[in-house]
């Protein structure tokens, strides 16, 4: 709701576009039906036929114009399928033996065409909007990643005073127990990865893309991104994650036989664990890293005791 109405507010819509905001609005009431919901997990569930609960204010954007769309999309269905059966009914052959011969209808043809004018720019406007809020970053950022997607593996490169670079790549099963990720809730199946990308939580981190061999492309559900890692070129995309936790992601680009086991995973955690993560990991990656787990285990732990 509170991500609606900021959308809301934030529309530009031009003065003349009175009767379009009116219509807007009204669809948009009707839309919080839709976007109700319980807390989802960061990561995909069985059965779902919903996005993941989002992380960022940008996939909130995302969530809402999805459900918005629907209310025009169910109605114009649902109308015309009735149209359909009312027609096949009411001037079947056996009840009309002599069929009309009418060719013209003012006002229907202008009401088919209006009609769906209308439709088109109720949707056209927020739809554009959105795409332009994707690709207008609201503030500089405040670190800068590069993703470089590898058949099929990702490199992530920090571009921090001094750089720091290493590879992600699925985490097998075998060396679940010597990494500490026994836990498949926490490290999903085909989700999980050795070296999570580290970010810290609340902050705009722009995120530069590429690959090495062919096309690939990031993309984290939860964080509203999907960029495709075209090699020869730097695309960009951005996120500020709003919640400490593991959010997962996978290439979205058919990138070869092993395009399903290329998984993004990203951990968010607070300023401070970022930094000295960021310190440690400069010379040590697999210790930084168990340090990491070792201390949000810890604040887990104190949080599950109720302190
Ligand atoms: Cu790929």
């Amino acid at each position: 709701m509170r991500a609606m109405r900021k959308f809301l507010a934030s529309a530009r819509f031009p003065a003349s576009a009175g009767f379009l905001s009116a219509t807007f609005l009204g669809a948009c009431a009707a839309a919080t039906f839709f976007a109700g919901g319980s807390a989802r997990a960061d990561q995909p569930v069985e059965w779902e036929t919903t996005f993941q609960a989002p992380a960022t204010d940008m996939m909130r954007q995302i969530e809402w114009f999805g459900n918005y769309t629907m209310w025009f999309i169910v109605p114009i269905t649902v109308l015309v399928l009735l149209l359909l059966a009312f027609c096949i009914v009411k001037f079947r052959a056996s009840a009309n033996p002599v069929p009309s011969k009418t060719s013209h209808n003012t006002l229907i043809e202008v009401i088919w065409t209006v009609g769906p004018v209308v439709v088109l720019l109720c949707l056209a406007i927020p739809s554009f909007q959105l795409l332009t809020a994707q690709y207008t970053p609201p503030e500089e950022a405040k670190l800068t990643v590069k993703a470089t997607g590898n058949q099929w593996n990702w490199d992530y490169e920090y571009q921090t005073a001094n750089t720091l670079s290493f590879n992600s790549a699925i985490l097998q099963d075998g060396d679940r127990k010597a990494a500490g990720k026994e836990d498949r809730k926490v490290y999903p199946r085909l989700l999980a990865v050795d070296n999570e990308l580290v970010v810290p939580v609340n902050t705009m981190t722009r995120v530069l893309v590429t690959a090495a061999d062919v096309i690939h492309s990031f993309a984290v559900p939860s964080f509203g991104i999907k960029m495709d890692a075209i090699p020869g070129r730097t695309n960009e995309t951005w996120f500020k994650a709003e919640k400490e936790g593991i959010y997962y992601g996978q290439c979205s680009q058919l990138c070869g036989k092993d395009h399903a086991f290329m998984p993004i995973a990203v951990r968010v955690v607070s300023e401070a664990q970022f930094n000295s993560w960021l310190a440690a990991a400069k010379t040590d990656l697999p210790g930084a890293n168990k340090a990491l787990m070792a201390e949000i285990d810890g604040q887990n732990k104190v949080a599950v005791a109720g302190n």
